[in-house]
C-alpha cells in the first residue's frame, strides 16, 4: 500500500495534540527510529464504506522500548489520536497513554494517564509530588466515568468530554505536563535488579491486557478490517505485550 499524495487533516485539537506529543519527546530524549512489524506505518481499510486511514510514528530510546504515536480518520466522521509509551524493562517506569476521539461535533473523549506499573500499582512519590503541582487548578465541566477495565488507571488520570476550545487547551497542557515529568523523570533512574524488572514487566503486561478489553476500539477496527486483524493489530501494535526474559 502507498501513501497517498495528499495528507489528510485532523480535528484541530488532534493536530496541536501530536504537535506537543513530539516537540516533548524531541525536547527531552534521545529518539531512535523504531519499526513496526510488516510494515505496519500507514494503513487503509474500509468501514461501512468510508476509509479508514491510519498513520503510524514510532520511536525508541534509553528508556523507551517503543513510543508510538498513531493517527486515524475514519471518512469524515472519525478521528482518533493513541498515543503509547511503553517503558524498557530495566526502569521503574508508569506507562504514558493517550487517546483522543473526535467527530464533527467536537471531541467526545480526552483520556490521559501515567498508569502505575509497580507491584503495589501505585505511582512513585517523586511522581505524585510533581502531577500534584498543579492537580488542584484542573476544572473540566464533563468529566467522564471510565470503564470496568479502566482501573489499570492512576488517580491522576484524566477523562473528560471537552466542552470548549478553553477545555480543550487545559488538556493540551496537562497533556505536556504528564510528558514532561514523564521524560524528566525517567533520565533519573538507574536500572532496576532482574528481579524488579520481572515485576515492571508484569505490571505493563497486565496493562495491556486490559487495554485490549476496549470494546469501542476494536469495533472500528473489525467493521473497518476484521476481527482477525483488529486482534493482531490490538495485540501487536496498540497493546503489544512485552515478552518476559
Ligand atoms: C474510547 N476509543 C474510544 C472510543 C473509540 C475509540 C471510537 C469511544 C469514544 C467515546 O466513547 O466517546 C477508538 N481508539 C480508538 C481506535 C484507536 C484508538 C480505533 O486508540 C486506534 C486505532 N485507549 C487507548 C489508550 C487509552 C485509551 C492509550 O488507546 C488510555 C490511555 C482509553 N479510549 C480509552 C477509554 C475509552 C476510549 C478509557 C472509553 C471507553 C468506554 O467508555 O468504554
Amino acid at each position: 500500500m502507498s501513501a497517498p499524495t495528499t495528507k489528510p487533516t485532523f480535528y484541530p485539537l488532534i493536530e496541536q495534540l501530536a504537535g506537543v506529543i513530539l516537540d516533548t519527546w524531541q525536547e527531552n530524549l534521545d529518539l531512535e527510529p523504531f519499526t513496526l512489524p510488516d510494515d505496519l506505518g500507514y494503513i487503509e481499510g474500509k468501514l461501512e464504506g468510508e476509509r479508514l486511514t491510519i498513520e503510524n510514528t514510532c520511536y525508541q530510546s534509553q528508556h523507551f522500548r517503543k513510543m508510538h504515536l498513531e493517527m486515524a480518520k475514519v471518512g469524515a466522521n472519525l478521528d482518533i489520536l493513541h498515543c503509547v509509551m511503553f517503558p524498557r524493562a530495566e526502569y521503574a517506569l508508569p506507562m504514558f497513554g493517550c487517546d483522543l476521539v473526535g467527530n464533527p461535533r467536537g471531541v467526545s473523549a480526552a483520556i490521559a494517564d501515567l498508569s502505575p506499573t509497580s507491584a503495589n500499582k501505585t505511582l512513585s512519590p517523586a511522581y505524585q509530588e510533581k502531577l500534584r503541582q498543579n492537580q488542584s487548578t484542573l476544572n473540566f465541566s464533563q468529566p467522564r466515568d471510565l470503564p470496568e477495565w479502566g482501573a489499570i488507571f492512576s488517580e491522576f488520570c484524566l477523562f473528560i468530554r471537552p466542552s470548549n476550545t478553553s477545555e480543550e487547551q487545559q488538556f493540551l497542557e496537562r497533556v505536556r505536563e504528564f510528558l514532561t515529568i514523564h521524560c524528566q523523570q525517567a533520565k533519573t533512574l538507574s536500572p532496576l535488579t532482574p528481579a524488579e524488572q520481572a515485576i515492571y514487566l508484569a505490571g505493563q503486561q497486565h496493562y495491556c491486557q486490559e487495554q485490549q478489553r476496549n470494546d469501542k476500539t476494536r469495533r472500528v477496527l473489525e467493521k473497518a478490517f476484521d476481527p482477525d486483524w483488529a486482534e493482531r493489530y490490538m495485540s501487536q501494535v496498540l497493546f503489544d505485550i512485552p515478552a518476559s526474559e
